[in-house]
């Protein structure tokens, strides 16, 4: 069977895991139908959004991997507070913290009885210090519960690779689910880049993830100490990877899944119709570009972190939100400042659901127990007589005419997944027009209109269903007028254009650094930047003046003057596009690009181009961006200085930009890069776009 994956972490035993179906919610009523969440599947539904916090060595190095020879010395935060942490993850509404116990460079944030690479050995309160307790404790505190993450992959570790730290990985895992109070969620994580410091080996260790770490075994470890703890993995497990680090869970994205079929990143977005196991998606994205703390990343604005909150819970997934301490060991400002934005606005927008009072009336009606009354309860349930699948509706009388942005919809999950294609309509003079149309509901379903829409009256209409509807709540709300910031985008001629993220919206930018504003120049027409510059944006109703938070994107030299020397690449003309180019099998790429003219490089970026799953299955698998990079610069294309080699962290993972600084500025004209081999040993190496960092 063939699997593409970004962690390569596949767990035997999904079968074991097939969910047990939950007491009825009333003692009559319907069956459940086909896969159903377990107890503590159900929990996890209901917390819906928390906050990772990755917090490690790599704070201080400025890395999203570290190699696992970095000094424990670096480990020393100037004014760590869990307090502050827990408290600006409670001030976004988060309901829980999974914390970075030990990432891949093997650092341990807990003074573990097994290893010297921990805070015991760091000058963190002189070695008295235990983070894992600090942030348990602190959640304890406030209200929030508590996770953590425990890398499998292990760069520091001498017995990587060999049976020994399999049992150095079950002890770890011992020490963590016995020793700091109840957990809900254990977080392991599939990827492994290979190479890594190993007690000094320095040296590629290649294992098998189905096998190596013995899930049955890591599996009774953490049910025994923590039944009430979900475990996470990409695969196998109670709760499934999304498939991406952008946030975006598919739509439809189904809570259940098959074994039985290919895993592929789409299937891992949308999940499986019908599926005979509960295994629904967590969407892991960061506040900022990094999972970690950088002087130079930015958190996403209070509107963007909105549209991230719809389209992962919207869509029956939970967010899992990553906020990253800084080098005092705290939540910078801004991120806090963004995470209290962020809730203000849904607490605003959902605090009243204005379908309240209404009348409903739907195509069957069982009697008090599920009459579609319920469906405005939020204890009781609207369940359809069991002849009643197909064509079935209910209908909202309303009070007055209101006018509401979002339809939220609930079924019952602990009557399984029941729905799939349905219709909202409104009635507008004396007539029904549907304004959405969408597949698939689950634990719950966030329809954002494009425009606020004014009625008295709302139809759901069930185009589909496989059993009779058991829908939990329906909700009517208008979220206030936040403003999405534009997108800001070069195309390879070094053409910017800004997009507006809705209908009626003015663009307002500057280009000298100075915040965009109502008298800022109206943007009409993309706009060439070729050798750089600062674009500042906001968009603006310039009915009421409301204006979004401003985006800004530095630009470096654009590659419109640049030429491909030579390749070995399939499409050479591509490396100046952004489309993607393909090495030949089993070799290293090579890249000869000739800049126009010399510059004083600080670095280069690398774009990983996206899986083209029109290619099939195998195909895709076969191909992986590239693990690592060796850069050398030329006057002339001739003489040669290598600058720079490295690996790029995270990149099977995350399709972001990868932004490599060298360790001193260097000259040149002419820019070789060499890629010696894939992600995950995959023989095709592929690249998207590429660029070069002068300032
Ligand atoms: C990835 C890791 O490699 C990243 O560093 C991060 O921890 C993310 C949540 O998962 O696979």
């Amino acid at each position: 069977m063939t699997r593409i994956n970004r962690r390569h972490l596949f767990l035997s035993g999904g079968a074991i895991l097939a969910s047990s179906p939950l007491p009825a919610f009333a003692a009559s009523g319907p069956a459940p139908f086909g896969a159903t969440p377990s107890p503590r599947q159900l929990a996890w539904h209901k917390r819906q959004a928390y906050a990772f916090v990755h917090f490690t060595i790599n704070t201080f190095t400025d890395r999203e991997w570290g190699y696992g020879d970095e000094s424990v010395s670096l480990f020393n935060p100037s004014d760590f507070s869990a307090d502050q942490i827990v408290e600006s993850a409670r001030a976004g509404g988060l309901k829980a913290i999974i914390l970075t116990a030990k990432h891949h460079d093997g650092f341990c944030l807990w003074p573990s009885r097994y290893t010297e690479h921990s805070i015991k050995y760091s000058p963190y309160k002189d070695g008295k210090g235990d983070i894992v307790r600090e942030m348990s404790e602190a959640c304890r505190r406030h209200g929030l519960e508590f996770g953590l993450y425990l890398s499998p992959w292990d760069r520091n570790h001498a017995e990587y690779g060999r049976p020994a730290y399999v049992e150095y990985y079950h002890n770890q895992l011992q020490e963590l689910t016995t020793q700091y109070g109840p957990l809900v969620e254990v977080w392991f994580d599939g990827a492994n880049g290979g190479d890594g410091y190993y007690g000094g080996a320095r040296e590629r260790r290649k294992i098998d993830g189905h096998t190596y770490y013995q899930w049955d075994k890591v599996r009774e470890i953490v049910r025994k100490n923590q039944p009430n703890a979900v475990m996470f993995a990409d695969s196998d497990m109670d709760v499934r990877w999304v498939g991406n680090e952008e946030g975006v869970a598919g739509d439809p994205c189904w809570p259940t899944w098959d074994y039985t079929t290919p895993y592929s990143l789409e299937k891992a977005n949308a999940g499986v119709r019908g599926g005979p196991v509960w295994n629904p998606a967590e969407v892991d994205v960061s506040i900022r570009q990094g999972w970690f703390w950088h002087a130079d990343d930015t958190p996403r604005t209070p509107a963007n972190l909105l549209n991230l909150w719809f389209v992962s819970v919207g869509r029956g997934a939970n967010l899992l939100l990553n906020i990253a301490p800084d080098r005092r060991g705290r939540i910078p400002d801004e991120d806090v400042a963004a995470l209290k934005a962020w809730k203000t606005i849904r607490d605003q927008g959902f605090a009243t659901n204005l379908a309240a009072g209404a009348t409903i009336t739907a195509s069957s009606d069982r009697g008090s127990a599920f009459a579609p009354k319920n469906a405005l309860s939020q204890t009781a349930t609207w369940a359809a007589r069991s002849s009643d699948r197909t064509g079935a509706w209910l209908q909202l009388d309303l009070l007055q005419a209101q006018t509401f942005d979002v339809i939220r919809l609930s079924e019952d999950i602990t009557k399984g997944v029941r729905v799939d294609d349905y219709a909202i309509e409104i009635r507008d003079a004396g007539k029904w027009t549907e304004i959405a149309r969408h597949t698939a509901i689950g634990f719950e379903r966030l329809i954002r209109l494009d425009q606020p829409v004014t009625t008295s009256g709302v139809r759901l209409r069930i185009l589909s269903a496989t059993a009779a509807p058991v829908i939990r709540n329906v909700g009517l709300f208008r979220l206030p007028d936040i403003l999405e910031e534009p997108g800001i985008r070069r195309d390879e001629k070094g053409l910017v254009t800004l997009r507006s993220p809705a209908k009626g919206l003015e663009i307002r930018y500057t280009l000298d650094g100075s915040a965009p504003g109502a008298t800022s120049p109206l943007y009409t027409t993309p706009f060439a930047l070729l050798d750089g510059g600062t674009v500042k944006a906001v968009t603006r109703r310039a009915t009421t003046g409301v204006m979004s938070a401003a985006v800004s994107r530095d630009f470096d030299v654009s590659p419109a003057r640049w030429r491909v020397v030579s390749t070995n690449g399939d499409k050479p003309e591509n490396l100046l596009t952004g489309a993607t180019v393909t090495g030949p099998a089993n070799q290293p790429l090579e890249v000869v690009l000739d800049l126009a003219q010399p510059y004083t490089l600080t670095g280069f970026t690398l774009k990983p181009a996206p899986q083209d799953i029109s290619l099939g299955v195998e195909a895709v698998a076969r191909m992986g961006p590239p693990a690592g990079y060796e850069v050398s610069l030329s006057p002339d294309g001739q003489d040669w200085t290598p600058v720079a080699t490295g690996e790029f962290s995270n990149i099977a993972a995350s399709r972001a930009e990868q932004k490599i600084r060298f360790d001193a500025p260097h000259a040149g004209r002419y820019l070789r890069l060499r890629f010696p081999h894939a992600v995950q040993d995959k023989p095709v190496i592929m690249v998207g776009s590429l660029g070069i960092l002068t300032r």
